[in-house]
């Protein structure tokens, strides 16, 4: 299909779009396998990077628990297979962006490891200067453009970068991440709108990990099959088991690539399990039994690699020396967070983009607090 610069849409575009109503090769938790399913995805490399997510999620609970980190902290332990497939398929020059659950995002796309403790830790090498914290975690440079707290508020940022690709001719696809929860905000229905309207190259992820907080997604969604509320917008529409590598990473892959040569927009549900609370702060047991919680255990994604590995031929002291390396990797970055100072209040001001920041918050320094009233005002609001 031809692409066009311009991002009018394109009447005969969205009609050939497929229809969700026609299932796409569905492969939830104990679905049928995805069509095309990448055999042999399950590589030490992967397995090693499945293992650092893991490592780093429960390190950051216990400094969390330890009040080395503040704000808030979501964990995505369970979630690692489709994590490290998403980021996988994207290209080098492909943006992403997520909601706030995304230490395993950054790390998968190659934010270093010391970079995200030090923002955990709220330090000046953090990679978000120290000021955005766990759920702000950005690379620019990569790629990466957050982190975003607020519930979708992501995903018209992604529409906007999709945007963005087309008008400046670049070749490139956005994938945004957002959670099951997301998917009923306003905002999912403006993104979706529009990137199908326009014919943008973005893939949106759904991460069902089965709750929103507390709240199931049987319980929040009148459409729980969440991959099929792409046909609303006559978009494509399909759903993966996620913690299945192989097959996550074949639709992440194929999605993409379809986002990039045919500018054709995509939801790709990826159905999960999150071991761990909602955040540190919830032990997750209030909304869930122990035992679901065991029986989803059972499926987890980094021991079915590493079965696979086992059953290539790999030897378990390799695999053991993987998980060996991941810790150190870990137990460093931590300790470069914690020798990491912190950013100076005289920095706050940098990379805002309201004209005169700097300025007016070099008036907002301690001994003058009441100047924040100017800042916000004349300054972000452009009284
Ligand atoms: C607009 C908005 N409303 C409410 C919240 C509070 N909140 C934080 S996380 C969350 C649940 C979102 O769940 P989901 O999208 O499934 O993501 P997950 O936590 O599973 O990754 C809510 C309601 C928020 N951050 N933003």
């Amino acid at each position: 299909m031809p692409r066009s610069d311009s991002a009018a849409p394109t009447a005969d575009r969205r009609a050939l779009a497929d229809s969700s109503d026609e299932p796409g090769p569905v492969a939830g938790a104990g679905g049928a396998p995805a069509k095309g399913a990448a055999g042999g995805a399950a590589t030490i490399e992967r397995y090693e990077r499945m293992v650092l997510i893991r490592e780093l999620e429960t390190e950051s609970e216990r400094q969390y628990k330890a009040a080395r980190i503040g704000g808030y902290c979501h964990l995505s332990s369970g979630q690692e297979a489709i994590t490290v497939a998403a980021a996988e398929a994207l290209r080098s020059d492909d943006l992403l962006v997520t909601g706030y659950r995304s230490h395993g995002f950054a790390l998968a796309r190659g934010v270093p490891p010391e970079a995200v403790m030090a923002e955990l830790f709220g330090r000046r090498s953090g990679c978000a200067r120290g000021r955005g914290g766990s759920m702000h975690l950005l690379d620019v440079e990569r790629g990466y453009y957050g982190g975003w707290g607020i519930v979708a508020g992501q995903l018209p940022i992604a529409t906007g970068l999709a945007l963005g690709l087309v008008r400046q001719g670049r070749p490139d696809a956005v994938l945004c991440e957002l959670g099951d929860g997301a998917v009923n905000m306003g905002a999912w229905h403006e993104a979706l709108n529009l990137a199908a309207l326009w014919d943008l190259p973005v893939v949106f992820l759904v991460i069902n990990n089965g709750y929103g907080m507390g709240t199931s997604v049987e319980r929040a969604s009148a459409e729980p099959e969440l991959w099929r509320r792409a046909s609303a917008f006559r978009m494509h529409g399909e759903r993966v088991d996620g913690d299945e590598l192989g097959a996550s990473l074949e639709a992440c892959e194929r999605l993409l690539e379809r986002a990039r040569s045919e500018r054709l927009p995509a939801v790709l549900e990826a159905v999960t399990y999150r071991y761990r609370g909602h955040s540190v702060a919830d032990a997750g047991l209030a909304y869930r039994t122990k035992d679901e919680v065991a029986t989803r255990r059972e499926r987890d994604p980094i021991a079915r690699v590493r079965r696979e590995l086992l059953a290539g031929g790999l030897a378990e002291a390799q695999l053991d020396a993987a998980d060996e390396r991941a810790r150190a990797v870990v137990e460093a970055a931590c300790a470069f967070a914690e020798a990491d100072p912190e950013p100076d209040v005289t920095e706050l001001a940098a990379g805002m983009h309201a004209p005169g920041s700097a300025q007016q918050f070099a008036r907002m320094l301690p001994g003058s607090p009441l100047d924040e009233r100017e800042l916000v005002f004349a300054g972000g609001l452009g009284s």
